[in-house]
This record gives C-alpha cells, structure tokens and sequence, in this order.
C-alpha cells in the first residue's frame, strides 16, 4: 500500500472548536490532524492535510493529487452544497474519495441537504462529529487495499 492519503478541509474548518462546539464540537482541526497522523503510523501509510478556504485552491489541490494519492478524505464544507467545480475534479481525477461532514447535514436547513459531491465518492459520513475523520480513514485504508 504505497499510496497515500490526502485529507482536505474546506471553508472556515480552520477555525473548528472555537466556535459553535454544540454543531461541530470541540477539538481543533490540528488535533483531529494528529489523531489521523496516529492512526497512519499504526496504518503503515502516508498521510496529508490539506484545508483551504479558496474554492479554486481546493481543485487544484485535487487536480494535482493524481500522482501520488489512493484516496481523499474530503469535508468540502459550504462548498458541498454550492461546488461544481470540487464535483467535476472529483471525478475527473478518479481517485477513489470519502467525503466527510461532522454535522448530520441532513438534520439542518433545507440548504445542507444537498451534496454536490456526494455522488463521485465512495461513500458520505455525517453527523458523527470528530470521529467521522478516523471512521473515513478506516474507509480509505479499506478502499486502498482492495
Ligand atoms: O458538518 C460539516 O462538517 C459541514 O461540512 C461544516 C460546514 C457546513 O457549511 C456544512 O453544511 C456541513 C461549515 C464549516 C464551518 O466551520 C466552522 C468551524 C468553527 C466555527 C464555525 C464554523
């Protein structure tokens, strides 16, 4: 399993635990980065993080993952439910991707209900806040070995 896994945050995810703890809870995106890292040394694989709020930057990121990367994680954040553009480099890369929200989206408004990624990737999880991360990277190192 040579590949690696990249993981990429989208718009304001930067700023996860210091607002709003009751919707996305309480742990900082480094701290959910270092039980990833964690869990990619136990896993044997390599790991990236990834987290911009430039929708453009986001498709590059995913444009130039060709190379080198078995899987993305993705939570594109607001970009879900509004991004063509994520969608279309998604699949035109045809790397395999879990996307990944800590909220249940579809408990919340209207608006959050629809996925613009949802249908090229493998899979969706949402509403297991933090842990939604180390659930997708079971899915990606599941998704890697086959
Ligand atoms: O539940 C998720 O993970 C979301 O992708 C989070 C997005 C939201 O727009 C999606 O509908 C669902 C929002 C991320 C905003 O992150 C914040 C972090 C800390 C404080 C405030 C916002």
């Amino acid at each position: 399993m040579a590949k690696k896994v990249l993981v990429i945050n989208g718009p304001n995810l930067n700023l996860l635990g210091e607002r709003e703890p009751e919707i996305y809870g309480s742990k900082s995106l480094k701290e959910i980065e270092s039980e990833l890292t964690e869990l990619a040394r136990k896993a044997k694989v390599e790991v990236e993080f990834f987290q911009s709020n430039h929708e453009g930057e986001i498709v590059d990121k995913i444009q130039k993952a060709r190379a080198d990367t078995g899987c993305i994680i993705i939570n594109p954040a607001a970009f879900t439910h509004t991004s063509v553009a994520i969608r279309d480099a998604l699949a035109s890369v045809k790397i395999p991707a879990v996307e990944v929200h800590l909220s249940n989206i579809y408990g919340r408004e209207d608006f959050r209900h629809h996925s613009y990624i949802a249908a090229v990737v493998r899979g969706q999880i949402a509403g297991f806040g933090a842990y939604g991360y180390i659930l997708a990277f079971h899915a990606a190192l599941e998704i890697m070995r086959k």
